[in-house]
């Protein structure tokens, strides 16, 4: 019920609502209402009350619950159910579980902060309290595992779309699925799937945005190597007074949901153009390492299934499907 009190104070965002109306509208008491009220202020929300007007929602902060994510979402699939917690192991974890016990597609699991986020191959992704997006979105794709690599792109394309909508950012890919702005990381993503046969059976999204801490925030290791939205924009002298992580989190959904359509009717174009347009990989000098051994070489292009074309210097070109490439001059490489 607090919610419903929090959507009818931000219809009316500019005038005061009576207890009394809130009352009628819910048909609670006044001291339901106040209890409500009480605790969304608890969750940080700024709300002035004032006798014989009521209350009115002064500002709503960068706060993330079920209610700031699926309100004024316009996906159909992504986002039917969302499942909030104020902190958790890894949003991929729980996806996973769910999904294996039949969740619904378009699931999303939102978390304020990770106590263990993961990275691939092992390795771990900083996700403190407040400081970004650490979530994962299952999907139910009718495709083959091979065909899964064009959804972590997909994913890419999504969030470099919010950047830019949200904040005005402009950033780059790295092959596969590094996001970077000002030549360091902003955001990560880590692509899980089950297969049965040779069908994929479900596929979790997990994407790692980091967007309020400041540089001292990240461990001594990262500070050279990853950013967060706000710090980059605070270096370049934009606004960060409005951006909120659950109007990133609508667009990252919103453009995923677009291009996993896509996806479904077998039309990768605009996700492999989108991705080339904001590649930083494409025409750099990379090193990789395929099947266990080091290559150096430039970076051509990707396949109509999101492959890696490299021409590298012993003459070979090779396609690259996941795995290592360094870009020179990017993250310190
Ligand atoms: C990734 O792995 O970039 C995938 C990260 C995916 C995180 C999301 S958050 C929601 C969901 N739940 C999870 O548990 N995970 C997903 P990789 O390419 O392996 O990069 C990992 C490396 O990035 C680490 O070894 C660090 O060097 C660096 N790193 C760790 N935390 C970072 C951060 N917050 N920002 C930038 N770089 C970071």
């Amino acid at each position: 019920m607090k919610y419903e009190i929090l959507r009818i104070l931000k219809e009316k965002s500019m005038e005061y609502v009576s207890g009394e109306r809130l009352s009628e509208i819910l048909g609670v008491s006044r001291t339901a209402v106040w209890k409500c009220i009480n605790e969304l202020k608890k969750e940080g929300y700024v709300i002035e009350s004032v006798s014989k007007k009521g209350y009115k929602l002064e500002t709503s902060p960068d706060i993330l619950n079920e209610f700031e994510i699926g309100h004024g979402l316009n996906t159909s699939i992504i986002g039917r159910q969302i499942h909030y917690f104020k902190s958790i192991d890894s949003t991929n974890n729980y996806a996973k579980k769910a999904a294996q016990e039949g969740c619904e597609e378009g699931t999303v699991i939102v978390a304020d902060a990770q106590t263990s986020g993961r990275g691939r191959l092992g390795r771990s992704w900083e996700s403190k309290e407040d400081s970004g997006i650490w979530m994962s979105v299952v999907l139910r794709p009718y495709i083959a595992p091979e065909d899964v690599q064009i959804m972590t792109l997909a994913a890419s394309v999504a969030v470099v779309a919010a950047l830019k909508s949200v904040a005005g950012v402009d950033a780059g890919i790295k092959w596969p699925n590094d996001i970077i702005i000002g030549g360091r990381k902003v955001c990560g993503i880590l692509t899980e799937m089950s297969t049965e046969m040779d069908r994929v059976n479900y596929l979790v999204l997990g994407i790692g945005i980091n967007i309020n801490q400041k540089k001292e925030d990240f461990p001594e290791e990262l500070r050279n190597t990853a950013i967060s939205l706000k710090a980059y924009m605070a270096e370049n002298n934009m606004s960060v007074a409005n951006i909120k992580r659950s109007d990133i989190i609508k667009i990252v959904l919103l453009e995923l949901e677009k291009q996993y359509e896509n996806m479904k009717r077998r039309n990768t174009e605009e996700i492999i153009n989108k991705w080339r347009e904001n590649s930083v990989t494409i025409g750099r000098k990379v090193k990789i390492i395929y099947k266990n051994v080091e290559y150096e070489g430039t970076a051509k292009d990707v396949t109509d299934d999101g492959k890696l074309i490299v021409h590298c210097s012993d003459g070979v070109t090779r396609e690259i499907s996941s795995g290592e490439v360094s870009v020179r001059g990017i993250m310190g490489n």
